[in-house]
């Protein structure tokens, strides 16, 4: 049977980026044959850059409503709060002791989160590849979707779990998980900056269209997106070197389900002005069912707390198993 683990942070709302490039292919694999599905709202991850204290219950139980929204069936995968399963800290302290710091320092994440200023970085965000191993490990997963720029940590969670089964256990005990890279993953650029990712943690609201956005709103972000002087592309090689025409073409295939090439063949050397219209209609168009949806699911925080308390029990229920045995392999003492 396939295990599969996932997670996003609730830094804030989700974005496009979030749902074209990750949560879109979390639904099509809740439907795959022998598979069970682990869809984590990472809030432990969330704190390792800044602490909002006030909005963290608010943003986990969004990211949840939008995981459901987007199609999320939580009858049939797994969703729930990562600090609801305190296994995750304990074996993440676990496995942080036995991570070298040269390993830590290849990660380039850290690098990029950690700014010019890395004296000012948390311990916590240094150490962030070993509570990802964590999440990940604690459920025996055997199949991790990511994103191009998460693959390191996934090659760092099976150096620590085969180093663990060598040095430690001294037998197969973790399940060495595989990357899965979403090959048909988009990747989703900033509004406002095609060079940059979309990102939800990012200053400017303009720079991404939320899940949570009405059609006004979008329409607005969208007419405002940067775009240069030229027509719309009508192939590839028009479009190398103007990554802000590149993103937006990309973004209406990923919506619409079909090809850049098809894309640039129906809008091709059309004034941007018209394509951003279409573009604007498309994204209301599939974003509106989600944001209705999300906003009844909000409405009904109760109806939410209950979907994330019962899957925190079945997440527990493998999890704890796990964590006993790590407890056992690591010589603790143990509750009698
Ligand atoms: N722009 C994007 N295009 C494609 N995929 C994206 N993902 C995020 N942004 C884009 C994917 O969403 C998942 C969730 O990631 P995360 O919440 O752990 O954090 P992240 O990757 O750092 O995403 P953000 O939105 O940029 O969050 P903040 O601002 O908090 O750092 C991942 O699978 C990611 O690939």
């Amino acid at each position: 049977m396939k295990r599969i683990f996932s997670g996003m942070q609730p830094t804030n709302r989700l974005t496009l980026g979030n749902y074209l490039g990750a949560l879109k292919n979390w639904v099509k694999m809740q439907d795959e044959a022998d598979t069970q599905c682990i869809y984590c709202v990472v809030d432990l991850h969330a704190i390792t850059v800044s602490q909002d204290t006030a909005g963290i219950k608010t943003a986990t139980r969004e990211v949840a409503a939008a995981y459901i929204a987007a199609g999320v069936d939580p009858k049939k995968s797994i969703i729930f709060a990562q600090s609801a399963v305190t296994a995750h800290s304990q074996l993440g302290w676990i496995l942080g002791c036995m991570t070298p710091l040269g390993w830590l320092n290849r990660m380039t994440q850290f690098k990029d989160k950690a700014g010019k200023d890395k004296e000012k970085a948390s311990l916590g965000l240094y150490g962030y590849p070993a509570l990802m191993a964590a999440d990940i490990l604690l459920y025996q997963t055997t199949h991790v979707p990511v994103g191009d720029d998460q693959k390191q940590h996934v090659e760092l969670t099976r150096d620590i779990a085969t180093s663990f089964n060598i040095h430690i256990a001294k037998k197969d005990f973790f399940t060495i998980p595989e990357p899965v890279i979403m090959g048909d993953a988009t990747r989703v650029m900033s509004l406002r900056d095609g060079t940059a990712k979309m990102s939800k943690s990012a200053e400017s609201d303009m720079s991404r269209i939320n899940l949570t956005d009405d059609a006004d709103l979008i329409v607005q972000k969208i007419k405002k997106a940067k775009t240069d002087a030229g027509v719309v592309p009508s192939n590839e090689g028009e479009y190398e070197g103007r990554p802000e025409a590149k993103n937006l073409i990309t973004i209406y295939a990923a919506l619409a389900d079909t090809s850049k090439e098809k894309v640039m063949g129906e809008y091709g050397g059309q004034q941007f002005s018209a394509f951003k219209n279409a573009l604007s209609d498309l994204c209301v168009d599939k974003l509106s069912p989600m944001t209705t949806r999300m906003r009844e699911l909000m409405a009904d925080v109760g109806e939410i707390d209950r979907i994330l308390a019962d899957s925190a029990d079945k997440a527990a229920a493998i999890a704890e198993p796990v964590m006993s045995d790590v407890m056992d392999v690591m010589g603790f003492w143990k509750r009698p």
